[in-house]
């Protein structure tokens, strides 16, 4: 009879004397094995010496056995310890004791054997083969832009200095310039998975300092409505994505995609009106704060039966300078054709028409009182031809917490960064 070979982790060592069960696992598979004192005893005493969490190969016979939790077990004849695990392993992965989130970091390379992570990070690589199948299929061009920067757009206080030879350089904040700049540079469409980093001191769920921004921005648009259409596509093709291609894992993780129909698009004056409403008020000129997109998200639920929502016409005040503002004045507000994407009352999105024409964008920037000539490059940049252009940033580490249910989206992140986690 030909010999089965398998390889594995110990999950579990059960010795009853003369009778010894392994149960061994891989990522795909988890297998009995048997060890009997009696038939093999130089091969029991070996046995004897593992501990769990080691690595071990064996070689022996497959056999039927109804006991066994996939119907056979393994009778080895050889057994060769791969790699002998010190004991006790520092984090408990059989789900029985609960370790704090800390911890599982610092012991990511254990943590991460547990079949709930194996199941995150499965999906979150699906939602990256949607990303790419979704906007290549749709006309993209997929891009890779520096991560060491001279300068940044979104704000300054938010950058990372870091030292390059002699000068002064910064690590990305957002592709933003980049993105425009492929417009400029006469592609249609593109788009870019890619790190950003973010100096904030954000203690929060769902702020990471550096995350996977997925980022896209294309030409030739009427209005923001253009980005907006574009990217409900988009997510509603990663959300029924996942539903198709990861049935398995969202099992183990007891989760239930609702894809809705469509996405409602609310404008923040109206948002405000529904928060009232319910008793939240936000002053006319604010942006709504976590609390407030939470409750608006469940308002929607309720109202729309849409877990995903697109807020839209954001005050200039609160937008960065390179979104295009509307002629007309809503309230004596100059408001932006921008929008924000929240799903389960967390933002997943942020995006706008860019303001491409140089001299209204040179006067947004004195109104947010930048300095023309440090931004020469951007206004060049829209100085020689460019189509009406505009996009989005998503956040793939925010979408997978989201989508997923996860509490923190540090959960959602192999090896999170933080204000203080820089390890490992
Ligand atoms: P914004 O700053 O809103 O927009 O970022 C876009 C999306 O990125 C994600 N995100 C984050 N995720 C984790 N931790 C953070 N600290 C964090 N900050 C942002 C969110 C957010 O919606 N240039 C614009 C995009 C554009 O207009 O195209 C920008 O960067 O999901």
């Amino acid at each position: 009879m030909e010999k089965y070979k398998t390889q594995g982790y110990v999950f579990e060592i059960r010795n009853f004397g003369n009778l010894m069960f392994f149960i061994i696992r891989d990522q795909y598979k988890k297998e009995q094995i048997t060890f009997f004192k009696k038939e093999n005893p130089d091969l029991f005493n070996e046995a004897k010496k593992i501990t769990k969490e080691s690595v071990i190969s064996v070689i022996g016979e497959k056999k039927e056995s109804e006991q066994a939790m996939n119907g056979y077990e393994i009778i080895p004849e050889t057994l060769e310890i791969i790699s002998l695990a010190e004991a006790p392993v520092p984090l408990d992965i059989s789900g029985k004791i609960e370790s704090n989130f800390d911890s599982r970091i610092n012991y990511r390379y254990i943590d991460l054997r547990t079949p709930e992570n194996l199941a995150i990070f499965k999906v979150r690589s699906k939602i990256v083969r949607a990303t790419t199948e979704f906007f290549d299929n749709n006309g993209f061009i997929n891009i890779n832009t520096p991560k060491i920067v001279s300068n940044g757009v979104e704000s300054g206080s938010e950058l990372f200095e870091i030292k390059y030879f002699e000068k002064k350089a910064y690590l990305s904040q957002s592709p933003q310039i980049y993105k425009q700049m492929m417009i400029a540079g006469g592609f249609n469409k593109v788009y870019e998975i890619g790190e950003v980093f973010r100096a904030e001191k954000s203690h929060t769920t769902r702020h990471l300092t550096e995350f996977t921004g997925i980022d896209m921005e294309m030409g030739y648009i009427s209005d923001e409505n253009d980005v907006m259409d574009l990217l409900e596509k988009y997510i509603l093709y990663v959300l029924d994505y996942i539903k198709e291609n990861s049935k398995q894992e969202l099992e183990i993780l007891k989760v239930n995609i609702e894809v809705p129909e469509k996405i409602p698009r609310i404008t923040m004056a109206k948002a405000k009106e529904l928060l009232k409403e319910k008793g939240k008020n936000i002053p006319e000129n604010e942006d709504l704060d976590s609390e407030a997109e939470k409750l608006f998200g469940e308002i929607v639920k309720e109202k729309y039966n849409s877990d995903l929502v697109f807020l839209t016409e954001f005050p200039f005040s609160k937008r960065p300078f390179y979104h295009m503002c509307k002629d007309e004045r809503i309230n004596d507000l100059k408001i932006t054709k921008s929008f924000d994407l929240i799903y389960k009352g967390c933002e997943i999105s942020t995006g706008a028409q860019r303001e491409h024409r140089v001299e209204i964008l040179k006067k947004q920037m004195l109104e947010k009182d930048m300095s023309l000539e440090q931004m020469d490059y951007y206004v060049k940049m829209l100085s020689y031809g460019v189509p009406a252009h505009g996009g989005a940033g998503l956040g793939l580490d925010r979408i997978t917490q989201l989508l997923l249910n996860l509490q923190n989206v540090k959960e959602a992140v192999l090896l999170p960064r933080d204000p203080e986690k820089l390890t490992p």
